[in-house]
Order: C-alpha cells, then structure tokens, then sequence
C-alpha cells in the first residue's frame, strides 16, 4: 500500500483521516515516523498553517506529506476564533475552556451561524496542492453529546438538529469540513496513482 505521513499531534483527526482512507493509503503518524519536534504554526492563516506542517515533514524526513489546519468561523464574532481556534482560551487550554469561553460569548446572541473550514495542503513528489472544505451550521445555546472532540458539542451543522458529537464521527465523516476536504485529497490521490 502506498505510504504518506499525516502532520499532525492530534489522535483524533488522526483517526477520523485513517477511518477515511482506510484501505487506500497506510497513513503514517508524526510519532511512527519519530519526529516529536514541536512544529511552530505561526502563520495567521489556515493555508500557511497547513503548509508549515508539510513542509517541515518533507524538508526533514523527505516524504510525501499532507497536513490540515481546521478552524471554527462564527459570524456575530467576525469569524473569531478561526485560526486561533485551537487556543482561544488561552495558550494550554483544554477543549472544554474553548467550548465555555464560546458559549459565553454568544450568550444572548441571536445570529448563531458558524462555519468550520479546513485547509489540506499535501506535498507530493515535489509539488504542492491545496483542498478546502467547509461545513455550515449554528452554535448551540448548550453543549449536547459526548462524542468527537474540540467544538463538536456546541456545532450542529445544518440540515441536522443534533450536534457533530450526538452525530457520531460516521456521520461527521461524511458532512464535515475535514471529511470534505479529505474526500478532495482522496479524489486527486486516486487520480494521480492511475
Ligand atoms: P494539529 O496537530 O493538526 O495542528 P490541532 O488540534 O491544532 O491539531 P487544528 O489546528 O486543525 O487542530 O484545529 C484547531 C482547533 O479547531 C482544534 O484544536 C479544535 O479545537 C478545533 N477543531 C478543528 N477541527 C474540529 C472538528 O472537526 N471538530 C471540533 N473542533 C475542531
């Protein structure tokens, strides 16, 4: 099966992307190709950020890389927390500060409307390429469900009344912005082989 490594510390988009690809392409992790550097995303938007990732992969370890930047875009906030949505609350702060903080925010607030977007960047055999996805919704008044990880009690995208994390991470799978931009990843990935 053809290798490519997936820049990124977090398990749970590691999962949700081996779920996706399963069967396709054997997803390597930063730990199982040893690198535990920190990787600095200093770039103030989702297309740097994803490129930083990759590139220090392919720069280092001279592998075929792809790596994702994920924000929450809220509307009444003027799309905060977007690029800072991993630290919010503060630069160690858990899933749970975030989900508060947002929750307080909104208190009282009429538009709810909020969009999560990812950026993939992947550099593959000396080139690079970009995918997007997006996933409209609203921000609940209180968190629901126990499932997925970050935002995902208090977003429940549109057409659904349940959040990301009542949905599961099948059904996330299929509607979400990662899920999206991956199948766009997938999409070229299957192209490019032939
Ligand atoms: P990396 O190691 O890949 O950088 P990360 O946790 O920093 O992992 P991102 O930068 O892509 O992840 O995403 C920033 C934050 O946005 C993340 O910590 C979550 O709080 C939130 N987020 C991203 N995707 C999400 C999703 O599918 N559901 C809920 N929250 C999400």
């Amino acid at each position: 099966m053809n290798k490519i490594v997936f820049a990124t510390n977090n398990l749970h988009k590691l999962e949700e992307i081996r779920q996706i690809m399963d069967g396709f392409y054997e997803v390597l992790s930063l730990t199982d190709i040893g690198c535990y550097e920190e990787i600095v995303e200093d770039a103030d938007t989702l297309d740097g950020n994803a490129q930083i990732k990759a590139d220090f992969v392919t720069n280092r370890y001279h592998m075929d890389c792809f790596a994702d930047d994920s924000g929450l875009e809220v509307e009444a906030l003027n799309g905060a927390p977007g690029v800072y949505s991993a630290r919010y609350a503060g630069e160690h702060c858990t899933y749970q500060d975030n989900v508060d903080k947002l929750l307080a925010a909104l208190d009282g607030v009429q538009n709810r409307k909020a969009a999560f977007r990812t950026v993939i960047a992947l550099n593959l055999q000396g080139q690079t390429y970009h995918f997007e996805g997006r996933c409209d919704g609203m921000i609940a008044t209180e968190q629901r469900g126990e499932g997925g990880f970050g935002y995902d009690p208090v977003f429940q995208p549109d057409g659904y009344d349940k959040t990301f994390s009542e949905l599961g991470v099948e059904v996330k799978n299929k509607i979400s912005h990662r899920g999206k931009a991956t199948q766009k990843l997938i999409s070229f990935l299957q192209n490019y082989v032939k």
